[in-house]
């Protein structure tokens, strides 16, 4: 049993947001299990797994190599250390390319069904984007209704996961410098589904066993992931949601409410959240949530889904994934709804100590002990009208005398989507790239990914991003990475007193964040689609821009291909928690070095924020020489 100061050193050693240390605390004390207490009942984990030289693909197995270079040297098929250790790494990969890909595959359904007239509450949102897009597949919109377009697009994209022309058509949006890499090295990406198949299939017994080809392959899948099924998942998203719009919200756990209906909107795809935030707008359960006795209905975004609606509507965001079973515990949320993806399957045993009820809504994720309500484009809203009744008639379940809403919301500034980037620069990324020659802006960093147990809760993320923008580097970030940042005020123009003296200039000019939300994961496309556009300018390739990512705080298997193609597209990118791959030094070498000779970029892994800052200064300076600015 903890006092109560050693609860709160438990809680200030578990997160860094004061908001979410009062609810670690209140947890403790409620005697709640959250992630935290699981990891340390998993310490020490093993070795052999951290290090990815344990193979269980085939019923021979499992396998496992002694890392000291000693006897097991080989699987029993004679599997080496190398090829078991790029083989597991590639199937990881490539679980994280299909979360996403299949997300966006579901989002391109909708836009089908909604241009056939067979959704319900959907609409086709941004017309403009709509042509753009459709334009770029070769689709003609002139004097063609909407759906029509709309039509052929869908049916467009829905066929490149399966590829019968052999290339993803995003692709093509990279520079034709990048695309001339991929080509050399066999890496262009032909279809979404079609290298996540394949993957699989080289992953099978005595497939492939050789490293490089393996890892190749991985660049090849996690490129099918950015250029195809997350692109299409954020550009489907903006043609029937909006492309999102710079705009103010709130952010950390003190977002619920103390006398409204609480609906914590949890997961990553926008189909179910977007149709959730019209439903409260019906006025019959605005009134039925008066009549049980509350003052409205609260509805708060939490993960990726949470920052779909934060940027488009301006939905507070209550937190990053390691605040999931913390919204819980403040005994305030009537509803917790999810779709899938990053929902711990300790969910419903933390809902049962309070009064939450939690929703699970897509087939592809079931949780025992949940209640399930099927979500589909046919019955969206009104299913979205049913979950929030019962989160209503939820209402006078709470037990006001276990409830605790901490602090004050963080005011926060998102919805900084390509687009809306270059039209604050004036149409172009010219000011941008002045700026950088002229060092102004020394560079770019996107900063990306999870939480992790392993680390304070988004120090890394928070820590980091502190340290860049100090060295007058431009943030850029999505998912969980931008909801820590928000929490602890980056995401605000004022921040900009933390930059450095030149890039505090910018931000003051422009009215901008140092710090700049770019939305959910699926939404690093966006920042693909930035760094290609200003490599197009100056008519060189990604690799040669003075840019860099980071994954501070990773745990997701969609982190390996989002990494992945940043690195692929030229992108040097340093992740705070190692990958499990330390088992092969092939393997690490070619990743950490050499595939500098391949993209002119590669990977890094340091746990400490600070020494990370150093590392992407020195590649961003480096490149900056290279380019003679
Ligand atoms: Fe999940 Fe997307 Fe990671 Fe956050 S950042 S923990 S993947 S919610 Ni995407
Ligand atoms: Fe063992 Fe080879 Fe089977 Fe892996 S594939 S479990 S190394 S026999």
């Amino acid at each position: 049993m903890f006092s109560s100061s050693d609860i709160k050193q438990e809680a200030e050693k578990r997160a860094l947001d004061t908001t979410d240390q009062e609810i670690i605390g209140k947890a403790i004390e409620d005697g709640i299990e959250t992630a935290w207490e699981r990891f340390a009942l998993q310490q020490p984990q093993c070795g052999f797994g951290q290090l990815g030289v344990c193979c269980n693909n085939c019923a021979m197995g499992p396998c496992r190599i002694d890392p000291y270079g000693g006897k097991p040297s080989h699987g029993v098929c004679g599997a080496n250390v190398d090829t078991i250790v790029s083989r597991n790494l590639l199937d990881d990969l490539s679980v994280g390319a299909a979360a996403h890909s299949d997300h966006g595959r579901e989002v391109v359904e909708v836009l089908l069904e909604t241009a056939e007239g067979k959704s319900e509450g959907y609409r086709i949102c941004d017309e403009e984007k709509l042509k753009r897009v459709a334009e770029e597949y070769g689709i003609g919109t002139a004097g063609r209704s909407k759906e029509d377009i709309a039509k052929d697009l869908a049916l467009g994209m829905l066929a490149e996961f399966g590829s019968v022309k052999g290339f993803i058509q995003m692709a093509e949006r990279a520079p034709d410098k990048t695309k001339a890499i991929w080509t050399e090295f066999g890496i262009t990406p032909r279809g979404i589904d079609r290298e996540i198949v394949e993957a699989m299939h080289r992953v099978h017994m005595g497939v492939d066993a050789d490293f490089i080809n393996i890892l190749l392959h991985a660049m090849r899948t996690a490129l099918a992931d950015g250029w195809g099924g997350s692109m299409i998942a954020t550009d489907c998203s903006d043609i029937l949601f909006g492309t999102p719009k710079p705009l103010t919200s709130w952010a950390n756990l003190g977002t619920l409410s103390t006398d409204k209906v609480n609906v914590v909107l949890h997961g990553h795809n926008p189909l179910l959240s977007e149709m959730i935030v019209q439903a409260v707008e019906d006025p019959e359960l605005k009134k039925y949530a008066i009549e049980k006795g509350a003052k409205g209905i609260n509805l708060v975004g939490m993960c990726c889904t949470g920052n779909e609606l934060l940027m488009r509507s301006g939905i507070p965001i209550a937190g990053n994934v390691l605040d999931q079973e913390l919204a819980i515990a403040t005994g305030a949320v009537e509803a917790m709804v999810v779709d899938y993806q990053c929902i711990f399957p300790s969910i419903p045993a933390t809902a049962g100590c309070y009064h939450t009820k939690v929703v699970t809504t897509s087939r592809k994720a079931k949780i025992p002990g949940t209640q399930y309500m099927e979500f589909s484009a046919e019955t969206a809203l009104s299913t979205a009208k049913e979950i929030i009744r019962l989160a209503i008639d939820n209402y006078p379940n709470r037990n006001l005398d276990r409830v605790r809403i901490p602090g004050k919301p963080m005011k926060v500034m998102a919805g900084f989507s390509e687009e809306e980037i270059r039209k604050a620069l004036g149409g172009t990324y010219k000011p941008l790239i002045d700026a950088i020659v002229a060092g102004q802006i020394k560079g770019v960093v996107g900063i990306v990914g999870c939480n992790h147990p392993r680390i304070k809760q988004d120090y890394g993320h928070v820590t980091l991003a502190k340290e860049l923008i100090k060295r007058n580097i431009l943030v850029v970030e999505t998912g969980c990475a931008a909801i820590a940042c928000g929490k602890a005020g980056l995401l605000l123009p004022e921040a900009a007193d933390n930059a450095g003296s030149r890039l505090k200039a910018v931000c003051n000019l422009l009215g901008i964040p140092p710090v700049l939300h770019m939305g959910s994961c699926v939404d690093n496309s966006r920042i693909l689609v930035m760094a290609s556009m200003v490599a197009k300018e100056l008519g060189v390739s990604i690799g040669d821009l003075p840019l860099g990512g980071a994954a501070p705080e990773w745990y997701s298997q969609k982190a390996l291909p989002i990494g992945t193609y940043f690195v692929a597209s030229g992108v040097y990118t340093v992740l705070g928690i190692p990958p499990k791959i330390f088992g092969s030094k092939n393997v690490l070498n070619l990743l950490a070095e050499g595939l500098k000779g391949i993209t002119n970029s590669a990977f890094a892994v340091e746990p400490d924020p600070v020494k990370a800052a150093d590392l992407l200064e020195e590649e961003i300076n480096r490149k900056r020489a290279a380019l003679g600015i």
